[in-house]
């Protein structure tokens, strides 16, 4: 360590805390009439932190140091509290409103690459044949015509990725999560497919009635692409037109009603059979009265 030099010589490194006498020796139109003789410089030779005679040199490395360590703890605060709190943390989506009518709104970027292969983890030693509703009596059979992909549901907040899932959809319908149906997640093997079909209860259904009495309508529905098909496995809204293509951590949110309630048709839809590949998705339907 070098030794420290007079402190008569000695000028502090912040301007803000020097003396009226220090200001006037680092005043450049100064020409030498201070206690220092030479003339003035602008910086000190050394800084006194505590007991010690720190170089300048790592004084400012020590003070960068402290300011950037300020900033990364002021960064991870902001982006991890709301989470930590019990909030909503999103990560950066952003909302491509596709069509008002029907209502579909596309998410780029709605899940990370972590929670999708934590999704596709917790499901795929759970699948079984994908089930559909039958008319009279309401039940739920496996038909190959109709769907002939393989799928599991996931337990409400099974996981802390998974409650904080819930909790991002909750806050993109506006409703708490009570509303969601448990997660469904798919798997669509190169061939398979979805035929169309609407995500709602047919009011005019008799066998849909017990269901609506009990836990309300599928209001709207919220697609989670888990993974990119190398081709096909597009979800294609036939009313409109609209095909959209599965890549890994979007979303597409559609209405399956109208503002008023009633049902909307146009939102039927299909998933186009995987062509190359495979294809992992998860669904979850919100509902118009809470679930649990
Ligand atoms: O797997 C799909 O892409 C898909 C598309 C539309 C699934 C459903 N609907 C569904 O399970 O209702
Ligand atoms: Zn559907």
């Amino acid at each position: 360590m070098a030794k420290p030099p007079n402190p008569k010589f000695l000028k502090p490194i912040w301007p803000v805390l020097f003396s009226s006498q220090q200001r006037k020796n680092l005043n450049p139109d100064n020409d030498g009439d201070c206690p220092g003789k030479a003339r003035p410089r602008y910086f000190a030779r050394f800084t006194k932190f505590s007991r010690i005679w720190i170089p300048p040199l790592l004084s400012q490395f020590l003070a960068n140091f402290v300011y950037f360590l300020f900033l990364f703890l002021y960064t991870l605060f902001w982006t991890y509290s709301a989470s930590f709190f019990g909030g909503v943390s999103m990560p950066a989506i952003s909302t491509i409103e596709i069509t008002t009518n029907p209502r579909i709104t596309l998410l780029e970027g709605f899940l990370t690459n972590a929670e999708c292969d934590h999704l596709i983890h917790l499901a795929s030693s759970l699948l079984q044949p994908s089930l559909v509703y039958t008319e009279v009596p309401n039940e739920l059979v496996s038909n190959g015509q109709a769907r002939n992909s393989t799928g599991t549901f996931l337990g409400i907040a099974q996981t802390p990725v998974l409650a904080e899932i819930e909790r991002r959809i909750a806050s993109l319908v506006d409703r708490p999560t009570e509303y969601q149906e448990n997660m469904q997640v798919l798997n669509y093997q190169s061939g398979q497919y979805y035929q169309p079909h609407i995500d709602f209860f047919s009011v005019s259904s008799p066998s849909c009635q017990e269901v609506l009495a009990q836990g309300g309508q599928r209001i709207a529905t919220c697609l989670l692409y888990l993974n990119t098909p190398d081709d096909g496995g597009e979800t294609h809204f036939l009313r409109t037109g609209l095909k959209v293509v599965p890549i890994r951590g979007n979303a597409v949110l559609f209405y399956n009603v109208l503002p008023s309630g009633d049902e909307d048709w146009r939102s039927m839809h299909a998933s186009l059979p995987v062509i190359t590949g495979e294809k992992w998705v998860a669904t979850k339907w919100i509902r118009s009265k809470p679930q649990r």
